[in-house]
């Protein structure tokens, strides 16, 4: 693995941690003990506006994460709640991004590695009915999406931004990331070419290379730099980022990474943020 060569984020790990957030999980832990870990209850009581209007704006240069902090554990006293258990396959990017969201929210978990055909499983498919990576347990939740959200409404993150443009930019970045980047990054490039064995078809690779450059593109074109969205961290940069370092593994990918300063700041950033690297697939 090669590694980004950009300079720390001076900032990253010095924050000040954030009074912990007691009514959300009182509220969370009542709801646990009135459902148990089963299913959720069709009329979900939703987070109340009050709950979110009551967070720190984004943008206003207030740290928002409580970063350099260790996990807590998440089951406290009046908690009837076991350790959340994350199954996913170690080098996924997915499992990376839904990792770093429980590590930064500041809940503790365990994460259990499966490798493929584990994913196809009876004992896999309770848990994701489609036989993808990630899901949880403790509580039963699957798809990154629900279990990022899931760590910025108990946890100590604020992973979408308070101000509703923001908020709703980063969940169409998040969107993207899935329809247009993990495709041509994971198994257009990566798959079909860098860990495939025989004879490369050079025209098809330089393609793949180009589809690549495309969707970068656009990113850097709507990156706010170092972060996607605004001056903090936000579930969009938890979505992109374990794909950009996929990029780093093989020369071709660093070079397409360089014409892209916004996103290779990003890189930068993520890889002087302690919570996040705590949980990459690079370490598994
Ligand atoms: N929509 C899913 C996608 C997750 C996903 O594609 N995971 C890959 C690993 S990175 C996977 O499970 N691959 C196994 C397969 O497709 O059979 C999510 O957002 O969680």
């Amino acid at each position: 693995m090669r590694s980004c060569r950009a300079p720390r984020s001076p900032n990253m790990s010095d924050t000040a941690p954030k009074t912990p957030s007691p009514e959300r999980f009182a509220r969370f832990t009542a709801r646990l003990r009135q459902h148990g870990d089963g299913p959720e209850p069709a009329s979900r009581p939703r987070t109340s506006p009050q709950t979110r209007s009551g967070r720190t704006p984004h943008h206003r240069g207030t740290p928002l994460l409580r970063l350099g902090t260790q996990p807590r554990p998440f089951a406290s006293k009046e908690s009837t709640m076991s350790t959340p258990i994350l199954h996913g396959f170690p080098k996924s990017t997915y499992v990376w991004t839904a990792r770093a969201a429980l590590s930064l929210a500041g809940i503790d978990h365990t994460f259990v590695s499966i490798l493929p055909p584990e994913h196809s499983s009876p004992d896999h498919l309770e848990r994701h009915p489609f036989g993808k990576v990630p899901s949880l347990t403790n509580p039963s939740l699957f798809e990154a999406a629900a279990i990022v959200r899931w760590a910025h409404e108990v946890g100590d993150a604020v992973l979408f931004p308070s101000d509703p443009l923001d908020a709703a930019r980063v969940s169409g970045l998040i969107s993207c990331v899935g329809s247009y980047a993990y495709g041509p990054i994971v198994r257009g490039w990566l798959f079909a070419f860098i860990w495939a064995r025989g004879e490369r078809d050079e025209a098809a690779y330089q393609a793949a290379l180009a589809s690549i450059r495309d969707v970068l593109g656009v990113f850097e074109s709507q990156a706010d730099g170092p972060w996607l969205v605004g001056d903090q961290l936000t579930a969009a940069d938890l979505y992109l980022g374990p794909l950009l370092f996929v990029l780093l593994m093989h020369k071709d990918g660093e070079a397409i990474l360089a014409e892209h300063p916004k996103l290779q700041a990003l890189v930068a950033a993520l890889q002087a943020h302690e919570g996040f690297m705590r949980v990459s697939y690079l370490k598994a």
